[in-house]
This record gives structure tokens, C-alpha cells and sequence, in this order.
């Protein structure tokens, strides 16, 4: 069996993330039994109608013409409407506590493909079989104890696959509460992780683990420079390639300077712009990274950066500056780490829910409904719950 193996589509982020989506999505279907999507297919928790507007056009067309002769059996009985092979999973973008609806709960009951979050699938073709099973992002801190409660085995007789969206100690050594491929259950022979936006293949403690990135560059980072796309992985030679799409050309140039003039500054960058060129077809998007010190007597404010934006038009630039000087250091650095946690917002803010119920003598037991209730302003639903 042929499978594409992607992730973090990120729809509604800007016009790329459809675009690019798209993209991976039609050139796998031409090539793949299966497509399996590792997680936040959404930027957004609640997307806009416009947004999932898009994602159902998409979406449908896919199904167009998407015959691959492959039966699925649902092997924990749990009703199954949809009978095209694309198996996704939400991802922490998406997640919203179990009793209230997600967009990929909501999209496959419009039958856009199905949710494999804490299923057991099989899929058959001719003699062989695969089996699916996933578990859908959760906050970091309790991926651990997540995978070592639900205890997943592998089933026999299949080609076993664990499709997952978390962050791994691998690849982040210096975070601490994450999770690490020794955490992961044992026993299947392939492990999808979404989450991480550049793709990687890690074969660790004898798990196979791919990581097929995003198809939008979200973050602005060194590895989003490298080319995105799909896996395709072949069950029978156990073989992958990665299959490069089309996406925005991006380029993050890093720019040091020393006691340099406002000119100067702007010279260098100037430079740097020219060799990026705009003879690509779609507007590539560049990040300036200045950092250093300035002349005395000049501020970071004092350097005007209209010369540049309009000698460069066809380049969508951004551009941060980082001089040394204690003062801005400190408010750089806040704002970095400002940035840097926006993904955790939601396990900070559960953080300090908890605290305070706990202070008041609450106990709900389910923060996590109530937090998304805050989130969402309901109120007057928050007030019932609390009453009760
Ligand atoms: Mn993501």
C-alpha cells in the first residue's frame, strides 16, 4: 500500500496555507491508497465560515476521482460514514475539550474524511493490511501520562501504524515535561508525528518515526527554509520519499553589524535583498534578522526602513532588529518570550485557572471545559457550571 503522510496545513493562517494544502493534498491522491494527516489542518481553534468553506472545496475535491480500491473495517465498532481513506487527527490547534465539538469532529460528520483520535482502523488491500490507530494533540505537560494511561497495543496480523501530534524530547533536549520516543508504546512499525513543522525521519529504540512538517511556513525559523511537502511511504519495500510541492520561497538572512551607521545598515540589507532576487512567480517572503551594536548616539527607531520596502516591492519582508543595549534587550527578550509561548497560552491559563478554583475551594474536576468556555466568552454557561 502506497501511503502520503502529511501535517499541519494550518488553513486559514493566510492564503499560502490553502494554496499549499492543496497542493499536497492533489499530488497524493494521485499517488497514494491512503492519506494520512497528522494534525492541525486548522490554524484556529473555531475557524471562520470562510475558512471552512475553503477546506470543504478542497477537501471535496480530493474526493473527486479518489477511488484507491482499499476496504476499511472499523475494528472498535464505532460507526463509520466515511469511506474515503483520508484519516486525520486534530492537532493542538484544533483541540477543544471532549464534550464540545471540533472542526475535525464537525468535518467528518460532512463525511471530509475520518477521525482516527482513540480509533482502531484496518485497511485492506488485496492481501495486505494495515491498521491505524491515533491520539489527537494534547498539552505537552501530559503526553506522558496521556500514552501510558490509553496503553495502546499493536494489533496482529497488520502493518501497525500510531498516528500522533506532540513535541519530542529528540528533538527539543532542553525542554523539560516532554514527551520522548521511550514514552511512545512499543510494537508498531511505523509512528506519525504532526506537530513539528519541518520534516524529519528518526529511527530511535527500534520505532520508526516521520515527521512529515508543515505544507505553510508559520514560525519564520532556520528550517523553514527546506522544502515542504508529503512523505509517500510503500508498506511492502518500506521505503519513503519525500515529495517536495510548491510553496512561497522563504529565506530568513541573518544580518550582524558593529557600531554601524544608519547607512550601513541599510546598505547591508540592501544587499542581502538583491541576491534574493523576485524572479520567482509568487512573492517571496523574506525575514531580516539584524542584530549587533549601533554608533553611539543612535537608536534602533532612528533607522528608516522605507528606502528599503520600496526599492523591493515584490518581497514581503519583515524585519527585526536586535542591537545590544540593556534596556532593549530586556524588551526584546520579553517580547521573544511573549512569542515563544503564544503556543502554550492555553496550558498557562489552565495553569492559573486551576490555581484559582483551587484557592476558592472549587473542585470541577473538568478544567478544561471551563477554560474553554472563558476562552470563548460563554458567561452565562460558565456561571450554570459553577452554580452546579
Ligand atoms: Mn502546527
Amino acid at each position: 500500500m502506497k501511503l502520503a503522510l502529511m501535517s499541519d496545513f494550518h488553513l486559514g493562517y493566510n492564503e499560502d496555507s490553502f494554496e499549499q494544502a492543496r497542493n499536497a493534498l492533489i499530488s497524493a491522491k494521485k499517488q497514494a491508497d491512503v492519506i494520512l494527516i497528522a494534525g492541525d489542518l486548522f490554524d484556529e481553534r473555531i475557524p471562520t465560515p470562510e475558512t471552512i468553506h475553503k477546506a470543504i472545496s478542497i477537501f471535496k475535491e480530493v474526493h473527486e476521482d479518489f477511488n484507491p480500491p482499499i476496504e476499511i473495517e472499523n475494528l472498535d465498532n464505532s460507526f463509520l460514514e466515511v469511506k474515503k481513506p483520508i484519516l486525520v487527527i486534530y492537532g493542538n490547534h484544533e483541540r477543544r475539550s471532549k464534550n464540545l465539538v471540533d472542526i475535525i469532529r464537525l468535518l467528518e460528520k460532512a463525511n471530509m474524511f475520518i477521525n482516527v483520535h482513540m480509533r482502531k482502523l484496518m485497511l485492506k488491500k488485496e492481501d495486505e493490511k494495515i491498521c491505524v490507530q491515533g491520539v489527537g494533540g494534547v498539552p505537552q505537560i501530559y503526553a506522558k501520562r496521556v500514552f501510558e494511561r490509553i496503553n495502546l497495543t499493536p494489533v496482529k496480523g497488520c502493518f501497525n501504524i500510531l498516528m500522533f501530534h506532540q513535541d519530542l524530547k529528540e528533538l527539543m533536549p532542553f525542554s523539560d515535561n516532554i514527551l520522548s520516543i521511550a514514552d511512545l508504546p512499543g510494537g508498531f512499525d511505523l509512528y506519525i508525528d504532526g506537530h513539528i513543522h519541518w520534516k524529519r525521519e528518526i529511527i530511535e529504540g527500534g520505532k520508526r518515526i516521520i515527521l512529515p512538517g508543515s505544507t505553510v511556513v508559520t514560525q519564520m525559523k532556520k528550517n523553514e527554509m527546506e522544502p515542504k511537502g508529503y512523505w509517500l511511504f510503500d508498506t511492502k519495500t518500506k521505503k519513503t520519499e519525500f515529495n517536495t510541492i510548491k510553496t512561497r520561497p522563504f529565506y530568513l538572512i541573518e544580518i550582524k553589524v558593529n557600531e554601524a551607521s544608519s547607512d550601513e545598515i541599510l546598505k547591508r540589507m540592501k544587499e542581502e535583498l538583491r541576491k534574493v532576487g523576485s524572479s520567482e512567480e509568487k512573492k517571496p517572503q523574506v525575514k531580516l534578522k539584524i542584530s549587533g551594536t549601533l554608533k553611539p548616539g543612535l537608536r534602533s527607531s532612528d533607522i528608516s526602513l522605507e528606502s528599503v520596502a520600496a526599492e523591493f516591492p515584490n518581497i514581503l519582508l519583515s524585519v527585526s532588529k536586535e542591537f545590544r543595549s540593556e534596556d532593549l534587550k530586556q524588551k526584546i527578550e520579553m517580547l521573544r518570550k511573549l512569542r515563544n509561548e503564544k503556543r502554550s497560552v492555553k496550558e498557562a491559563g489552565m495553569e492559573v485557572l486551576k490555581q484559582r478554583l483551587e484557592e476558592n475551594q472549587f473542585k470541577l474536576g473538568n478544567e478544561e471545559e471551563l477554560f474553554d468556555l472563558v476562552v470563548e466568552g460563554k458567561s452565562e454557561e460558565i456561571i450554570k457550571k459553577l452554580l452546579s
